[in-house]
C-alpha cells in the first residue's frame, strides 16, 4: 500500500492534530499510524524502535520494540538547576536512564513507550519547557553561542535565540490539546497561521546566532545564520546574515550535497525579525514540495540563484541589506575547564562524550550532575559540540563543584587528548532509523585507536576535530570535521578530510567505504606527514590542503565568507 505524501498529510492534519489522540489511546500496538508518525515530529517526538532487538523480535513474530524519542525546544540551550532535576527525574522514570545533549544545544530522551508518552510530555511541561517545533517542517531549535554570561553581548545573543524561536512558532493549539489536555479546537480547527499556513514549510528550517570569534554554533551549517557584529564601543551593532547552509546528503545522489551558508549582508537589530521572516517565507513559497530530499533552503537558493533569493528577501522585508561587515572566526570548538566571566562569576565547561549523560560504573555522570544541580545556583548551558557548561558559579562555590566533578568522574577533559576533546558523534544505532553504521557507540573505541597513532607521532595535544555520523544526513556536522567518518554500511565509512577549524570550509571525500583497518592506516600515514611537515600552529585540515593531499571544494563566488589564506 502506498502512503500519502508528507505534504498531503500536513494539509489533511487539521493543523497537526491528525489522529494522534485516538492513536495514543490505542493499547493494541506500541506504534502510531504512518500519518501520525509524520505529524508527531512537529510535536517534538519521533517513533523509533530498538534496532538491536529487531531481528530477534521478527523471529519471534513480535512487532518491533517501538519507542519514542523526545526532543526539547531550548533556544540557546540554557536550563536552571531546578529544570535539570526535573529532566533527570524524567530520564530515570520514563526513558533509558540517560539525557542526551544534541548537536543543536538541547536534550533528547530515548526509549519512551507510547503509553507513557503523554505523562513524559506533561512532566516536560511541568519543568516550564516544551517540545513544540523541536522536529518537523518548521523553524527548529534556534542556536545561540554558548557562554552568554561572559559578557552583556552574549546575554543579548541568547535573548535573540529565544525571540527568534518564539516569533516563528506554529500557531496551532494541537500541542496543548493532545499533550496538555488543553481546550479542544479541533472542530473549528481553524487557528490562523499566516506564516506557516496549513502546509507548513517544505522542510525543516534551522537558525543559529554566532558571536565571533567563536563559531561554536557552526553558523554556516544553518539555513539562516546571524553573525553578531560588535561596534568599537563593544556594543551589538547588528548582524551579518548568512543563508543556505546545510549538511544533509544521500550516498550516490549528486543532487544532494552539504553546503556552507553565504554571507549576504548586514542588518541592524531592529531589522532582524523582518529579514528572518522574509527568508522563511521565500523558502515556504519557493522550496521544493515534490522531492523532500531536495527541499531544503540551500537547494532553493541554488535553483533560483542567490541574487534572486536575496532580492526576494529584500522585497518582502521592505529594505535593502547593507554590505556585510568584517568578522573573523577563530574556531568552532569549545574551551574546557574554568573560565572567568566579566561579572566575577565563573563557568566550568565539561566534556560529555557524544553528549550522552548516563551512569556507568566508572563514571556515574547522571548521578553526579544531579548532585551538582542540587547545589548549583547558576545555570546549565549546553553547547552545540555536545558539551556542558556549569555556568555562573560564584567564587565561593567553586571548590564544592570541583569536588563533585572529581567524585563523579566528570573531569575527563583534564586528561583528554586534543582529539577526544573535539570529537562529536551522532546518535546512530540503536535508535536512529536511518543509521547505516555505528557512531556514538563506536566513538570511544575509535578514539582509543586513533590516539595510539597520535601518540606514535607525538600529536596527542593537537586539537584535531573528528566527527562521525552513522549516515550521510550529517547530524554531527561531519562535513565540517578535519577528519570525518560518514557511515556507509556496518563497519564501513567514507573518510572525509580537510575542513578548517572555524566551520568555514567543507572537507572532501578522501577514501570511500573503508573499514577500520584502512581508516587507521590512512590516518597513520597522514599523521606521520603532519608531524614532520606542518608549520607552527598549522591545523591538521589546513595542512592537508596546503600540502595538496586534498583539494577543498570550491567556495561559491558570492559566499563572502572570509576564508583565511592558508600558508
Ligand atoms: Fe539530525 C534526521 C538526530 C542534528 C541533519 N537526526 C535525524 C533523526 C531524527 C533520524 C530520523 O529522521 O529518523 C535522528 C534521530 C536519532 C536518534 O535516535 O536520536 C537525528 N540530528 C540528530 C541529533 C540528535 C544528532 C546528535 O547526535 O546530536 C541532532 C539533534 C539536533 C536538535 O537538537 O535539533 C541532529 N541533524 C542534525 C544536524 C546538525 C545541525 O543541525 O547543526 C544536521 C545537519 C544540518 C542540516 O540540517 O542540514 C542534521 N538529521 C539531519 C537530516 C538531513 C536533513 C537534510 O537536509 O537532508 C536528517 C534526515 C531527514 O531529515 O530526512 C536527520
Ligand atoms: Fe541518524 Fe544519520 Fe543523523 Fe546519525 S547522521 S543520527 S545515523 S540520521
Amino acid at each position: 500500500m502506498s502512503h500519502p505524501s508528507v505534504e498531503k498529510i500536513k494539509l489533511d492534519s487539521r493543523n497537526l492534530r491528525g489522529t494522534l489522540l485516538p492513536g495514543l489511546a490505542d493499547a493494541i500496538t506500541g506504534s502510531l499510524s504512518f500519518e501520525d508518525q509524520r505529524l508527531i515530529k512537529f510535536h517534538g517526538s519521533y517513533q523509533q524502535d530498538d534496532r538491536d532487538l529487531r531481528d530477534e523480535r521478527r523471529r519471534q513474530k513480535l512487532e518491533p520494540a517501538h519507542q519514542f524519542m523526545i526532543r526539547i525546544r531550548a533556544p540557546g540551550g540554557v536550563f536552571t538547576p531546578q529544570q535539570w532535576l526535573q529532566l533527570d527525574a524524567i530520564a530515570t522514570t520514563y526513558t533509558n536512564h540517560s539525557l542526551r545533549i544534541t548537536t543543536r544545544q538541547t536534550f533528547q530522551f530515548h526509549g519512551v513507550i507510547k503509553r507513557e508518552l503523554k505523562a513524559t510530555m506533561q512532566a516536560i511541561n511541568a519543568a516550564a519547557l516544551d517540545t513544540i517545533s523541536a522536529c518537523g517542517d518548521v523553524n527548529r531549535n534556534v542556536l545561540g553561542s554558548s557562554n552568554p554570561l561572559q559578557s552583556r553581548l552574549h546575554a543579548q545573543v541568547h535573548d535573540w535565540a529565544q525571540r527568534l524561536s518564539e516569533a516563528f512558532l506554529p500557531k496551532t493549539r494541537a500541542y496543548h490539546e493532545i499533550w496538555l489536555d488543553g481546550e479542544k479546537l479541533a472542530d473549528s480547527g481553524e487557528e490562523a497561521d499566516p506564516l506557516y499556513g496549513k502546509a507548513y514549510l517544505p522542510r525543516k528550517f534551522k537558525m543559529a546566532v554566532a558571536v565571533p570569534p567563536l563559531n561554536d554554533v557552526d553558523v554556516f551549517a544553518n539555513d539562516f545564520g546571524l553573525i553578531a557584529i560588535i561596534d568599537d564601543g563593544g556594543h551589538l551593532a547588528g548582524f551579518n546574515v548568512a543563508i543556505g547552509g546545510g549538511m544533509g546528503a544521500t550516498h550516490g545522489d549528486a543532487k544532494t550535497y552539504p553546503r556552507i551558508g553565504n554571507v549576504i549582508g548586514f542588518v541592524a537589530p531592529e531589522q532582524v525579525l523582518a529579514i528572518t521572516e522574509a527568508a522563511i517565507t521565500v523558502q515556504r513559497d519557493f522550496g521544493d514540495r515534490e522531492e523532500r530530499k531536495h527541499a531544503r533552503f540551500k537547494y532553493t537558493i541554488d535553483d533560483l540563484g542567490l541574487d534572486v533569493v536575496v532580492a526576494k528577501m529584500e522585497e518582502r522585508a521592505g529594505f535593502k541589506l547593507q554590505p556585510a561587515r568584517e568578522f573573523r572566526f577563530d574556531h568552532n570548538g569549545d574551551r574546557f575547564g574554568w573560565s572567568e566571566g566579566e561579572d566575577g562569576r565563573t563557568h566550568l565547561t565539561l566534556r560529555i562524550p557524544a553528549g550522552r549523560i548516563t551512569d556507568t560504573e566508572a563514571a556515574p555522570q547522571l548521578s553526579g550532575l544531579r548532585e551538582i544541580a542540587k547545589v548549583h545556583v547558576g545555570e546549565f548551558r549546553l553547547t552545540c559540540n555536545q558539551n556542558l557548561i556549569i555556568a555562573g558559579v560564584p567564587a565561593g562555590q567553586r571548590e564544592r563543584i570541583d569536588a563533585l566533578v572529581r567524585e563523579y568522574a566528570l573531569d575527563t577533559h583534564a586528561r583528554a587528548s586534543g582529539l577526544r576533546l573535539n570529537a562529536i558523534a551522532c546518535v546512530a544505532l540503536p535508535t536512529c532509523a536511518l543509521a547505516m553504521a555505528e557512531a556514538e557507540r563506536y566513538l570511544p573505541d575509535l578514539l582509543d585507536k586513533v590516539e595510539v597513532l597520535q601518540a606514535k607521532h607525538d600529536l596527542l595535544d593537537a586539537p584535531i576535530h573528528l566527527r562521525i555520523s552513522g549516515c550521510p544526513n550529517g547530524c554531527s556536522r561531519p562535513y565540517l570535521g578535519e577528519i570525518a567518518l560518514v557511515g556507509k554500511a556496518p563497519g564501513r565509512y567514507n573518510l572525509m578530510l580537510g575542513a578548517d577549524h572555524r566551520g568555514q570550509r567543507l572537507n572532501t571525500l578522501h577514501r570511500e567505504n573503508i573499514d577500520e583497518t584502512t581508516i587507521l592506516s590512512e590516518l597513520d600515514a597522514l599523521f606521520a606527514r603532519y608531524a614532520h611537515e606542518r608549520m607552527t600552529n598549522q591545523h591538521f585540515g589546513d595542512f592537508l590542503v596546503a600540502a595538496n593531499i586534498i583539494s577543498p571544494p570550491p567556495v561559491t563566488p558570492k559566499s563572502g565568507i572570509a576564508i583565511e589564506v592558508i600558508p
